[in-house]
């Protein structure tokens, strides 16, 4: 006799991407083998096993950094220093600049942002499928979700293991060029660790064409300045550096 079970809840977010386990362990396998074979041995079924139990079975609105926990301790990666890339608003130019400076790595050049980029998921706590209709947005739903807690949890991971001089790409022709709520703000300045980083320094780019303000010195950039000098971390700053400017011509 099957027990009734009430319908799945419906979100204001958009649903599991179709296929997921498969993207997952796909990418998983393009990364390890082929993208960036020195990594050595990882455990791709484990790790798409690890990712899918983070969030099966569980209420979407109370994802907690603890159901990662295996997953981060079955996908650890060294990013060498000097080499780590942080971005915020300027998502497609920082890629397109680790896709020409392969020593340099964003979080998505990495494998679990590399297997995670562009990608949606959620279960529920009554059935051990996933949601394919909806999913919890972050803003008009739930913060806790299994998405955002995700990307959190990695974004704070990527922080604490930068070392050396650390770069960031801001878009300079938004007024938020430094967003006190991204990722990047809330989660990844906090989490550099003084001790191994000598200086943050900040590429602020303007889109083509638009009038040249002088974003370094914009009061959203000093922001994040004084943020950085209580942490005792040195902060640098250029407009339009020279190699990302020449990727805007193309
Ligand atoms: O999807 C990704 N690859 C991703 C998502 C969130 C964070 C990557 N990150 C990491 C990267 F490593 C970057 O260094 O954080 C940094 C970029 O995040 P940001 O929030 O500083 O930059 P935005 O351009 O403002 O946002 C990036 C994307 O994430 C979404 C946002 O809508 C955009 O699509 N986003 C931001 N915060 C949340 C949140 N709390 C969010 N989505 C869900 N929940």
């Amino acid at each position: 006799i099957l027990m009734w079970r009430p319908p799945p809840k419906q979100w204001k977010g958009e649903g599991t991407t179709a296929h997921l386990y498969e993207i997952l362990l796909g990418r998983c396998y393009t990364y390890t083998q082929i993208v960036r074979p020195e990594l050595g041995h990882k455990d791709c079924q484990k790790i798409g096993k690890a990712f899918t139990k983070a969030f099966l079975m569980k209420d979407p609105c109370s994802s907690t950094e603890q159901d990662y926990q295996l997953l981060m301790e079955l996908t650890d990666e060294a990013v060498p220093c000097d080499k780590t890339l942080f971005w915020s608003k300027s998502s497609e130019l920082a890629h397109d600049y680790t896709r020409v400076r392969r020593d340099m790595f964003t979080l998505e050049d990495t494998l679990l942002g590399y297997m995670a980029d562009g990608l949606k998921w959620c279960g529920d706590p009554g059935s051990s499928e996933m949601n394919y209709h909806s999913c919890p947005d972050w803003r008009e739903d739930c913060s806790n979700n299994p998405f955002s807690v995700f990307w959190n949890t990695v974004s704070k991971r990527f922080a604490e293991d930068a070392c050396g001089v650390v770069h960031v790409v801001l878009n300079g022709s938004i007024s938020n060029t430094f967003d006190e709520r991204s990722t990047f703000g809330r989660v990844e300045v906090f989490n550099l660790h003084p001790e191994k980083v000598n200086r943050l320094e900040a590429w602020v780019m303007h889109d083509i064409g638009s009038v040249h303000s002088d974003s370094c010195s914009s009061s959203s950039v000093n922001d994040l300045k004084q943020i950085l000098k209580r942490r005792n971390i040195t902060f640098s700053c250029q407009n339009n550096y020279g190699p990302i400017r020449l990727l805007q011509c193309v």
